[in-house]
């Protein structure tokens, strides 16, 4: 049996990924690892639970140790508008955090999921049907530590032969947590106002096509990589994945079917649309289909359907 440690367990994948890794893997067997002091009750009900810093190569390492770790997903990380607005914080964060868990993982023999994302792109990289294989030179913060990420799990892929294996995950839209200080984070919020019968004020412009996944496809994604046979593995860090793309006004027009009278304009923010303008307006996943068998279930419609109604169960979190 596996003994698992998810780092950022308590941010928008995580806390999806910890309860299905529960599920699957036997709920002491997943160490769900965040920084926050208190985290919700079923965090803590729910499975073994740690505060962790993870720039902090000892307090990892001795959790390491304490649970007889062998695989970590490493989640912890700031995402694009918020490392836009602290840089120097990002890179400690995504970059110095990401080279502290590939050494305790090194160090201890443990197999290693990362996350890239649609940001380790950037203007110079072809928009549609973006190749698996493509000039890479972002022009964010967080672009660079996620080029810089794919790189060095790559070089401890070599070098060390440890087991490390990432996907470029397109913007998620979930209904437990919400992202905080992403680009895409429009396509979650929407749906928040939508269900509260509020307006919304959208900061990215018409016309602005993003590659977007529900999230319940990352998280599969995610377990079905790492389950995945490695002689199959050619593009480990990182594979293209996605599942629907679209622009805010697809998106309200979608969410306009459910609840036609729900209304949105445009508050534009400039750094989150010069951000977006910079990724992919659609990747090729074709290399994820082919070395591992990713295959997405949900399109635009079939998302918004289920967010709204998941949103609409879970009132009391809507906030
Ligand atoms: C962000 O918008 O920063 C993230 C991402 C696409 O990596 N959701």
């Amino acid at each position: 049996m596996k003994r698992i440690l998810v780092t950022g367990a308590t941010g928008q994948i995580g806390s999806e990924l910890v309860p299905v890794l529960r599920d699957k893997y036997g709920r002491e067997n997943v160490v769900a690892a965040g920084h926050r002091r208190k985290p919700e009750d079923e965090f803590i009900d729910a499975g073994p639970y740690e505060i962790m810093d993870t720039t902090d190569a000892q307090s990892i390492s001795a959790l390491v140790q304490k649970y007889s770790i062998d695989t970590i997903y490493h989640l912890a990380a700031l995402l694009s508008a918020k490392a836009e607005e602290n840089p120097q914080l990002a890179w400690d964060i995504n970059m110095n955090g990401l080279q502290t868990v590939l050494e305790v993982a090194r160090h201890h023999h443990c197999t290693l999921f990362f996350p890239s994302s649609i940001g380790a792109f950037g203007p110079s990289t072809p928009p549609d049907n973006t190749p698996q294989v493509t000039i890479q030179r972002p022009n964010t913060l967080y672009g660079i530590t996620k080029v810089a990420g794919e790189l060095l799990c790559d070089y401890y892929f070599k070098k060390y032969d440890m087991d490390i294996r990432g996907v470029r995950f397109p913007g998620l839209i979930s209904y437990k947590t919400l992202p905080g200080g992403g680009t895409t984070d429009y396509a979650v919020e929407i749906f928040y106002a939508a269900v509260k019968n509020e307006p919304y004020r959208c900061f990215l412009k018409e016309g602005t096509r993003l590659d977007m996944m529900y999230m319940p496809d990352a998280i599969r994604a995610v377990i079905e990589l790492m389950e995945a046979d490695a002689r199959m593995l050619t593009h480990r860090n990182a594979y293209n994945i996605t599942a629907m793309s679209f622009t805010p006004d697809q998106l309200y027009a979608s969410i306009q079917k459910e609840l036609p009278d729900f209304s949105m304009t445009y508050e534009v923010d400039p750094i989150r649309q010069e951000i977006a303008d910079s990724w992919p307006h659609k990747m090729d996943d074709s290399a994820a289909r082919a070395e591992w068998g990713w295959q997405p279930e949900y399109d635009m419609e079939a998302m918004t359907k289920e967010m709204i109604e998941k949103l609409r169960k879970e009132g009391s979190h809507v906030t």
